[in-house]
């Protein structure tokens, strides 16, 4: 199944990269994903075809009008209906919003997807997103110029984990996040390293053993102690989703965790 995003935005200029460009590219080109780009300055009216105005009661910036967003929507749902799509839900990029976690993305890429909203300016009229907005979504706690990147994110998050985007299948499995922990170190060649300063850094040897059963065992132990070290709320995640064996809780205990 495809997964569309329909896109509001006044730069769509910013996602021709996406489109010509890596995994996401080969994805567009194999319409494992549907970005459809809408420019909100198609949908104003009047001469200067405004899309923001100064906000009521004053303050610093602009904020961008409900119309020209109501009629882009409109323009984006009539498009969804012709082309035998569902009404799907609307996101907006905001750091106000929910923080974005591979569990949504991997949610998202299991869905027929969404309109992605980028606002500009100091934001959106309330009216419009108390309207039509079903959920806020934030890259982080910092202020960007515009919800471009933040899509541009998201939607790159959610078509790698398409079937046939990334060359191995199982490679996503081993991502951070997918199963709730940050993921191990990686290594590769050469087996050993000679630094600038002629020390040499060699790899693990369990790597190098064969035994399968040990690596992924040594694997799933750095990952404990990693994510233990690094974000212990995700361990305390697992934890009350059950995700962590009686091998994990002895290897944690060990630790002191
Ligand atoms: C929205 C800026 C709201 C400021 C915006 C506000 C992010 C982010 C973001 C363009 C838009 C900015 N989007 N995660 N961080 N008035 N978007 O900065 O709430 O401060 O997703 S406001």
């Amino acid at each position: 199944m495809s997964v569309r995003f329909d896109v509001i935005t006044l730069f769509p200029e910013l996602f021709a990269p996406f489109q010509t460009v890596g995994v996401t590219r080969r994805a567009f080109e194999s319409k494992a994903v549907d970005v459809r780009l809408w420019q909100l300055r198609d949908h104003a009216e009047g001469v200067y075809r405004r899309v923001d105005d100064r906000p009521f009661g004053g303050g610093p910036g602009m904020v961008m009008l409900v119309e020209p967003l109501v009629r882009a929507l409109a323009a984006i749902r009539a498009d969804q209906v012709s082309t035998g799509a569902p009404k799907l839900p609307v996101i907006m990029f905001s750091p106000a919003g929910k923080p974005l976690t591979q569990a949504r993305v991997q949610a998202l890429s299991q869905s027929p997807g969404a309109v992605l909203l980028c606002g500009r300016y100091e934001g959106v009229d309330q009216r419009f997103i108390d309207a039509h907005v079903d959920e806020e979504v934030s890259m982080g706690d910092y202020v960007l110029s515009g919800g471009e990147l933040p899509a541009l994110a998201l939607i790159d998050a959610v078509t790698r984990l398409q079937p046939g985007v990334l060359h191995d299948a199982a490679s996503h499995e081993q991502d951070s996040f997918s199963d709730g922990l940050l993921d191990c170190p990686h290594y590769s060649r050469p087996e050993v390293l000679t630094l600038p300063d002629g020390e040499s850094v060699g790899v693990p040897p369990v790597l190098m053993s064969g035994h399968h059963a040990q690596i992924a065992r040594w694997r799933r132990e750095q990952q404990l102690a990693i994510t233990a070290r690094r974000r212990p709320d995700l361990i305390e995640a697992a934890r009350s989703r059950g995700e962590l064996s009686k091998q994990d809780e002895h290897f944690l205990s060990n630790l002191g965790l």
